[in-house]
């Protein structure tokens, strides 16, 4: 691997770099003082160094911040965002200043902190310390893959570095050392990471709370580590960034001895700087005291935006450059590069799901997860873009993809990642390889595990990011682990983020009908949950309705056979549903004429016209919930008329049928809880 081609770039005399970084830090600090919110300290402690990184390396294109090659730039430390938002006006982004001045407004594109898809030129949605760090990461793998994949002899069309901005509270936050580890042990060399090392947290010194040697702990990962004394020396980070580009075996941490509140009289250096506006008479202070012209706010000398809008004729160049190095790959290789663009373009191939496969009784029990693994090695063979593995569970997640070899430093075209017992990481780094576009990523671990991923999943969902989650060990039907291992309320809990897909199917065939959905959907991300325990496969004979009824969320798996109106529906997600398949023939032979409704998916459920649902689920008619999880949320789903068999505790440690049975899913309590349902109907007594 060689550095990429280095930008040609005129580097301003010293004076116009001190004018230009006191324009973007007078920028922030008038847009902060402005709405009076907002965080003027790092963006004032920083902007130097952003500058030399934007001003000396970073190759991008203000009128086209989509070009598939450009560098990444994530801001990890999100709060800092007015320091971006300045950058972004200055470069020619399409922010106009009046935008700058509607900082953190209601529909301004200069949100409190930076929103994905809201700012032209922002790369992540970043806030919660340390995603974006590890976002990062997962741009970087992209990189990688595709350069992997795409690249040939003489044809370079993937080749950028990605690079990161992060505070100590990024450092501090463990997702960083599960990142940092994966980076360094993948020999990431073209993730460049610059830390505001300004020894500043919200409640005061880092000596209270962060005194281990960073730089030793990221060299300890494997990083080439940095480090530049003073903030302001514009050239020294510029070299320290240069150095970095040329270390191409391992990631590089630059950090940089910044002071947060930088200029401020009375602020510099405390944590007074870290998140209120500095006051008019601070700003008034802070002002002359750095020689900034008092009036008007939000100025920019002509001498700087002329030189920041350097960048404009830069990022075309090198973005035409791109163009014509693309067209010679186009012309030698133009299947390479048509699949190229379609992978760019989130295209899927031509009959992706053709090879998918049917399942019948005969081949069951079969567990969701197994039937997962089936259709992952399936559409893996068929797209080489999927590319995701497991949190050290592959073996039981069957996340693998056994056409392809393992992502690792000697094999990056390798598509099975393995991202060991790290799920926050795993997370945030399958929102990196989203966002950097080419791949369709999934990652896989426990279900009960999703607790320690929901910050990136939470991200994803917001970011309408499409990755997708392969969960398995879905209920206390897992078993043996115990309680510790039995998720309860993890279902309710990821059908709550909103813009999430939660998928719970039935068996094998509602299982291909769900991975169906998730590779078709590119507007959020897609959770499977999935049983360890072997469940009877459906006959599509039976049943003809499971493959396009999964798709609505709920269906009517099996109808009452006598009445249009039936006495009762049951209503049951995953391997619940055939309790209510035994239960409604219990029921049968005593007169009660059950309908059976599957409901895979409460929000796409959710989604369908208030006729499908009543068709599905018809007022008035007592309804009865199976599903081996918390009972939360269920009325919203379907209304108030519903009981339930669900679990309000944390499970039980014996084997998974004998959890089943005392927790209450058996085919004979959904009788009995039915009739108990029926009965009490009956004896309501009536008001009138
Ligand atoms: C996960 C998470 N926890 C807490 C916060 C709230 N928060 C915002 S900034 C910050 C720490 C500020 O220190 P630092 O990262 O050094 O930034 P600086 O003071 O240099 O601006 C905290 C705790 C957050 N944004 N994300």
């Amino acid at each position: 691997m060689t550095p990429s081609a280095t930008l040609e770039t005129i580097a301003a005399p010293p004076a116009l770099d001190e004018l230009c970084v006191n324009t973007l830090r007078f920028l922030a600090v008038d847009m902060v003082q402005k709405a009076n919110s907002g965080h003027p300290g790092l963006p004032m402690g920083s902007a130097s160094m952003a500058y030399a990184l934007w001003d000396r390396s970073l190759k991008f294109n203000p009128r086209d911040p989509h070009w598939p090659d450009r560098d990444r730039f994530v801001l990890s430390a999100g709060h800092g965002c007015a320091l971006l938002y300045a950058l972004l006006h200055v470069t020619g982004f399409d922010l106009p200043l009046d935008e700058l001045k509607r900082f953190r407004q209601w529909g301004s594109r200069t949100p409190g902190h930076p929103e994905y898809g809201k700012t032209p030129g922002v790369e992540a949605t970043t806030g919660p310390l340390g995603q974006g760090l590890a976002n990062g990461v997962g741009m970087a793998i992209a990189e990688v893959a595709l350069a992997a994949r795409f690249n040939r002899p003489g044809h370079k069309i993937v080749d950028h570095f990605t690079y990161v901005l992060v505070s100590d509270g990024d450092l501090e936050e463990g997702i960083s050392s599960e990142a940092g580890s994966i980076a360094g042990h993948q020999h990431l060399g073209k993730l460049i990471v610059l830390y505001a090392d300004n020894h500043i947290t919200i409640e005061g010194s880092t000596e209270l709370t962060f005194t281990e040697d960073r730089m030793a702990r990221f060299a300890a990962f494997g990083w080439h580590v940095q480090r530049v004394e003073q903030s302001n020396d514009v050239e020294a980070v510029a070299n320290a960034l240069a150095k970095a580009r040329e270390e191409t075996e391992r990631p590089s941490l630059i950090a940089v001895r910044t002071h947060i509140g930088f200029g401020s009289p009375h602020k510099q250096d405390t944590a007074a700087a870290h998140g209120e506006a500095l006051g008019v008479e601070e700003v008034r202070l802070t002002k002359l005291a750095m020689d900034w012209p008092l009036s008007p706010t939000f100025y920019i000398p002509d001498e700087a935006l002329e030189h920041f809008q350097r960048a404009l004729a830069r990022g075309s160049a090198a973005q035409a450059d791109w163009k014509s190095r693309f067209k010679a790959f186009e012309q030698e290789l133009p299947d390479l590069a048509a699949e190229f663009n379609r992978v760019i373009d989130s295209q899927l191939p031509k009959d992706w799901d053709a090879g998918l496969p049917s399942f019948a009784p005969s081949d069951g029990p079969m567990a969701t997860r197994v039937a997962s693994g089936k259709v992952i090695e399936i559409l893996g063979s068929r797209m080489p873009e999927m590319m995701g593995g497991s949190a050290d569970l592959a073996p039981s997640t069957h996340t693998h993809i056994d056409v392809s070899g393992n992502f690792e430093p000697e094999d990056w075209a390798g598509r099975n990642m393995h991202f060991g017992i790290r799920e926050n990481a795993m997370g945030a780094i399958l929102n990196g390889m989203a966002l950097h576009r080419g791949l369709i990523p999934y990652g896989g671990t426990f279900f009960v595990f999703s607790d320690y991923m929901r910050p990136p999943m939470r991200l994803a969902a917001m970011n309408a990011l499409p990755v997708i989650y392969i969960f398995t060990h879905d209920s206390i039907g897992m078993g043996e682990d115990g309680p510790t291992h039995q998720p309860v309320e993890q279902l309710i809990g990821l059908r709550s983020i909103p813009g999430m897909v939660v998928l719970r199917p039935a068996d094998a065939n509602e299982t291909v009908a769900a991975w169906r959905i998730a590779i078709g959907r590119k507007e959020g991300p897609v959770a499977l949950i999935l049983t360890r325990q072997g469940l009877p496969v459906m006959d599509l004979n039976l049943y003809p309705a499971i493959p396009t009824g999964v798709a609505l969320g709920g269906y009517i798996l099996a109808d009452s056979p006598v009445t249009e109106r039936p006495d009762i529906v049951l209503i049951a997600t995953g391997s619940e549903v055939h309790l209510a398949l035994q239960g409604r023939e219990l029921l049968a032979a005593g007169g009660i004429h059950a309908r059976v409704v599957s409901m895979p998916s409460t929000n796409l459920f959710a989604a369908q016209s208030d006729q499908y649902r009543e068709k599905v689920l018809p007022a008035h008619v007592p309804m009865l919930v199976i599903e081996a999880g918390s009972p939360v949320g269920w009325q919203s789903f379907v209304g108030p008329r519903v009981a339930m068999i669900g679990i309000d505790t944390f499970g039980s440690s014996a084997p998974g049928p004998v959890v089943m049975e005392h927790y209450g899913f058996t085919a004979e309590n959904v009788c009995r809880q039915a009739h108990h349902l029926l009965d009490q109907q009956k004896e309501t007594p009536s008001c009138a």
